[in-house]
């Protein structure tokens, strides 16, 4: 029984990762499911697993290292895997040297526990596209340079570069996996994706009560930011996979992890709301686009831009190169774009959208 602690296990990499430890992989594991203490946590995400034999949660927090010593020394892992994070891009211009703190800091307290107290266990750095920022060609591969626009993207940059000194000063197993987006049921509804498909299963409700009204019940619009934005979206239950299979190499190795498509915001709009049976139309240009749709011969605004969600400086592509993780170790993700739209609706509309 190997042991293996995953942070961020109240998020959805972690608590995908802890499932797919505990009920799909082929090697029998003790999940340690590492959490901060919170006045109200949500365990949304773990009732599939928290009450299984081999699960059990456990206190930590990235910014306390005698938390994470702790930690290290009482299970002695054989495998770290980090998911704990700030993952949200939008806000880390409003707060960023929690971000530095959390993800760089954290990770490297992560680091030395593992140094002093359990040498050979291996250890899992969540990286990110956003590392790459304005990029200079697409797709982007691994040697890609580093040139973040974001607090977040520069935190997980240096990240990457301690993860590779502890590495090669320490002879640590230590990996710095790149992901792209990655998305699903379990997204929390501050990133756009999970945004615009909870909104929607709420607008889906609020048509329908418009039409039984009378068509007399006001409906409020969802509101988002840059539309034009080109993203690289995944399932994050695909991803968890590639993130074992790194974790099982001989030699330890960095590898991205993306679906190799791009679609911009707007595409996932419209496939969004088609899912829905919604067929609405755009109007306006600029900060004034709508998505709306004409209901007894009124303009419903089911979409509105609203400025406040642009970025101070936006990453506008991203497209990864993942061929090396499906040639070298075998990864083939399951679920193509239309299918990761076409679950997260589909969730929404019935159990997750209330
Ligand atoms: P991202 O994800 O920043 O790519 O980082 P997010 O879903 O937040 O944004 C994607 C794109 O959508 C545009 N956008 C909006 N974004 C949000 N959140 N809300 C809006 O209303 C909105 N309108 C438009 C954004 O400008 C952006 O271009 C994710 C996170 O999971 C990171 O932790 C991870 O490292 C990277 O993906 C890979």
């Amino acid at each position: 029984m190997k042991n293996v602690v995953v942070t961020g296990i109240l998020g959805q990499d972690g608590a995908n990762m802890a499932e797919y430890l505990l009920s799909r992989c082929n090697i029998s594991c003790k999940v340690y499911g590492m959490m901060r203490r919170s006045a109200n946590p949500n365990f949304v995400n773990t009732k599939n697993f928290e009450n299984h034999p081999n699960f059990q949660f456990i206190y930590g927090d990235l910014s306390d290292e005698v938390s994470i010593d702790k930690i290290v020394k009482d299970i002695q892992p054989d495998y770290f895997i980090n998911f704990a994070a700030n993952s949200f891009v939008g806000c880390s211009w409003d707060m960023p040297l929690q971000v530095m703190e959390v993800n760089t800091i954290g990770v490297l307290r992560c680091l030395e526990s593992i140094r002093k107290f359990k040498q050979d266990c291996r250890f899992y750095s969540a990286g990110s596209s956003e590392e790459w920022g304005d990029v200079d060609y697409s797709p982007q591969d691994i040697d890609h340079k580093i040139k973040p626009r974001s607090p977040y993207g520069a935190s997980k940059a240096a990240a990457r570069h301690l993860v590779k000194v502890y590495r090669e000063s320490h002879g640590l197993y230590a990996i710095h996996g790149i992901l792209f987006n990655h998305e699903g049921t379990k997204r929390g509804e501050e990133f756009v994706t999970r945004k615009i498909t909870k909104n929607i299963a709420r607008l889906k409700r609020s048509l329908n009560a418009y039409a039984e009204s009378g068509y007399q019940s006001s409906i409020a619009p969802m509101e988002l930011g840059n539309l034009d934005a080109k993203r690289d979206w995944s399932d994050s239950e695909d991803f968890v996979e590639g993130v074992w299979l790194m974790m099982n190499q001989d030699a330890p190795k960095d590898y991205i992890l993306s679906s190799g498509e791009t679609h911009s915001i707007r595409e996932f709009v419209e496939k969004a709301f088609s899912f829905a049976e919604i067929n609405g139309e755009w109007k306006g240009e600029g900060l004034d686009e709508e998505f709306g749709i004409y209901m007894n011969s009124d303009w419903i605004t089911l979409l509105k831009i609203n400025k406040e969600f642009f970025r101070p400086a936006e990453v506008d592509l991203l497209l990864g190169d993942s061929t090396p993780i499906r040639q070298e170790l075998g990864w083939k993700p399951k679920v193509s774009f239309d299918k990761l739209v076409q679950k997260m609706v589909d969730y929404d509309l019935n159990e997750g959208g209330v």
